[in-house]
C-alpha cells in the first residue's frame, strides 16, 4: 500500500487504537455524528484493531447520492475498462496477499491458513468478473421477420447496497461487489460490525486500484441503523445480503415494498452423507474439515453426519480421535487448528445448544468454552460432538454456527437420503461412497445448491454458481456467470431494417 493511501484512511493522531473513516465519493470521512465503535481480537480481546465510524442513516445518505452521481460515468465506461480496473484490483490483492490474511485472523479469528484461502477467493472472483468486462454475453438471435434485427443485452441495475457478514470478510464482499461493479453498478458496502477493518483493508485496495470516486463507498455501523438505511433507500435498487435467515427474511420484507432486486445467501444446515463402503479415513478428513474449519463458522459447514449403522463406531472413533487432537489458539500460530468463536453472543449461543442436545443426543466430546491458559482472554470453544441424534433433534435442524457436529446414524441409503433432505435449509450437501449409482442417486436426489462427491460440504470455487435451495436463499446465486443475474437488468432490442411496419406474430404467419 502506498504512504497516501495509508494516510488517507487513518488520521493524522496515531495513538492506539487507530480510527478508521468511511469511505464516501472518494474520500475517507469522519460520521456525521462523529461516534465510533471498536473491533477487537476474538482470540484475545485485549487486543483492539482500531475504532471505526458508528455511521448513521445521514452517512448513508452521502454515500448513496456519492454512488448515484458516479452512476452515469461508471454505466458508460466500457465493461472491459472497468474489467481491467477489476484485474489490477485482483492483483494488488494477490500482492498483499498475507498483510490481508494476517490482519483478517486478528481481526476475525479464522486460522491464518484459511483466511490466506479467503483472501484467494476474493482474488479469484476479481479475476473472473474482470473477465465478465469482456464478456457479459447476451443473446444474439434470429427475428422470425425478414430485414429484422434481435438480441438481449445486460445493463447495470444502479445503485448497489452490499450487506456483508464476518465470517468470509474479504471473499464474500468481493463475491458481491466484483459482478455489481463490472456490469456498471455503483456500491454502497456495509460490512459486519465484526469485521470493519477487512473491508477497510479492502475499499483502500479498490481505491488504489483505480474505482473512480463514489463508485465504492464505504459505511460501516449497525446494521440496524446502516443496513435498514440502505434497504429503505428509495435510490439503492439492488440488494445483496448474506447472513442470519431472521435478518434476510426481515430485509427481504422491506425491499419488497419497493421491488428492489435482492439477492440473499442465509442459513445452513449442511449433511454430510456416509454410507457403508465409505472410506473411512477420507470421510474423516472431510467431515473434520468442514465441521471444525473457521470453528465452525461458515454458511457451509458441516454439522450433520447421516451414517450408515454399520460404520458408526469405526468413523465415531476416527472423528473423536481426530477432534480431540485439534490444537485451539490464535489463528495466527501456523500449528493452531481452531481459533476462536467471533464474540461472545456466539460462544453463549453455542453454549446454549451445547444444553439443548445434551436432552436430545450423547455428548461423546467437548461441549465447554475453551478458556485455559492462553485461551483465557478470547472466545474459544471446544470441538463438540454429538452421537444417537435423530434427524429432526433441534441440534440437527437449526443453524448452530459453532464447532458442533451430530451423528445421526440410519438404517440404510434410503433413509439417509431422507435425513439428509429433512431440513428447512438447503446450501451444500456430501456423500462418502465407493459406489458410483449412489453417488449418481445422490447428486439427483440431495436437496441443496451445491453437492460433493468423496469431499466434505466446504470447498465451493468461484466460477461455478454459490448458493442455496429453500430457506438458504431466494433463488439467487454469487460467484459463476449466474452471479451477473444479481445486478443486471435485461433488455432485449429489436432493429427493423425493412423500411416498412412489420408486425410481430401478425406479418410472419405462414398462410
Ligand atoms: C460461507 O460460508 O459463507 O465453500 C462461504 C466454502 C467457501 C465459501 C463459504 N469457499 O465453504
Amino acid at each position: 500500500m502506498t504512504e497516501t493511501v495509508e494516510r488517507a484512511s487513518t488520521p493524522a493522531n496515531r495513538a492506539e487504537p487507530p480510527t478508521y473513516r468511511n469511505f464516501i465519493a472518494g474520500s475517507w470521512v469522519d460520521s456525521v455524528a462523529g461516534e465510533t465503535f471498536e473491533s477487537q481480537n476474538p482470540a484475545d480481546i485485549r487486543d483492539v484493531v482500531g475504532r471505526f465510524q458508528q455511521s448513521t442513516k445521514a452517512d448513508v445518505a452521502m454515500a448513496v447520492k456519492a454512488a448515484e452521481t458516479a452512476l452515469p460515468m461508471w454505466r458508460r465506461t466500457p465493461a472491459p475498462k472497468r474489467g481491467e480496473i477489476l484485474y489490477r484490483f485482483g492483483a494488488l490483492m494477490a500482492e498483499q496477499k498475507e498483510r490481508l490474511a494476517r490482519a483478517m485472523t486478528r481481526e476475525m479469528g479464522k486460522v491464518i491458513a484459511e483466511a490466506r484461502g479467503d483472501v484467494q477467493e476474493g482474488i479469484d472472483i476479481a479475476f473472473l468478473m474482470a473477465g465478465e468486462g469482456r464478456r457479459t454475453f447476451g443473446d444474439t438471435v434470429p427475428s422470425e421477420l425478414p430485414d429484422k434485427w434481435a438480441m438481449s443485452v445486460r445493463q447495470p441495475i444502479g445503485v448497489a447496497g452490499i450487506i456483508t457478514p464476518w465470517n468470509f470478510p474479504i471473499a464474500i464482499p468481493c463475491w458481491k461487489m466484483m459482478p455489481a461493479l463490472v456490469t456498471g453498478n455503483t456500491v454502497v458496502f456495509k460490512p459486519a460490525s465484526d469485521t470493519p477493518h477487512c473491508a477497510t483493508l479492502l475499499v483502500e485496495l479498490m481505491a488504489q486500484a483505480g474505482f473512480p470516486a463514489g463508485t465504492v463507498n464505504l459505511v460501516t455501523g449497525a446494521g440496524g441503523e446502516v443496513g435498514d438505511a440502505i434497504v429503505d433507500s428509495p435510490d439503492v435498487p439492488v440488494l445483496s445480503f448474506t447472513g442470519r435467515s431472521a435478518t434476510g427474511k426481515r430485509i427481504a420484507e422491506r425491499a419488497a415494498r419497493r421491488l428492489k432486486r435482492l439477492s440473499l445467501e442465509l442459513g445452513g444446515k449442511n449433511g454430510v452423507v456416509v454410507l457403508g463402503d465409505a472410506d473411512l479415513d477420507l470421510a474423516t478428513d472431510g467431515i473434520v474439515w468442514s465441521a471444525f474449519g473457521t470453528s465452525g463458522q461458515r454458511c457451509t459447514a458441516a454439522s450433520r453426519v447421516i451414517v450408515e449403522r454399520s460404520v458408526v463406531e469405526p468413523l465415531l472413533e476416527r472423528l473423536e480421535g481426530r477432534a480431540r487432537r485439534m490444537r485451539l489458539g490464535s489463528g495466527l500460530d501456523e500449528t493452531v487448528d481452531v481459533g476462536p468463536l467471533i464474540n461472545e453472543a456466539a460462544v453463549e449461543k453455542v453454549g446454549g445448544y451445547v444444553e439443548i442436545g445434551r436432552a436430545e443426543g450423547e455428548l461423546v466430546l467437548g461441549g465447554g468454552r475453551a478458556s485455559g491458559g492462553e485461551l483465557a482472554n478470547g472466545w474459544f470453544f471446544e470441538p463438540t460432538i454429538f452421537r444417537d441424534v435423530r434427524p429432526m433433534d433441534r441440534i440437527a435442524q437449526e443453524e448452530i454456527f459453532g464447532p458442533v457436529l451430530s451423528i445421526i446414524p440410519v438404517a440404510d441409503e434410503t433413509q439417509a437420503l431422507t435425513a439428509l433432505n429433512q431440513t428447512r435449509y438447503g446450501l451444500s450437501a456430501s456423500i462418502f461412497t465407493r459406489d458410483v449409482n449412489a453417488a449418481f442417486r445422490a447428486m439427483r436426489d440431495f436437496e441443496a445448491g451445491i453437492v460433493y462427491v468423496n469431499a466434505g460440504t466446504t470447498g465451493a470455487e468461484t466460477h461455478l454458481p454459490f448458493g442455496g435451495w429453500k430457506e438458504t436463499g431466494n433463488g439467487h446465486r454469487e460467484a459463476g456467470h449466474a452471479a451477473l443475474d444479481s445486478f443486471t437488468e435485461w433488455k432485449s432490442i429489436y432493429v427493423d431494417f425493412s423500411g416498412r411496419l412489420q408486425r410481430a406474430q401478425i406479418d410472419n404467419a405462414s398462410d
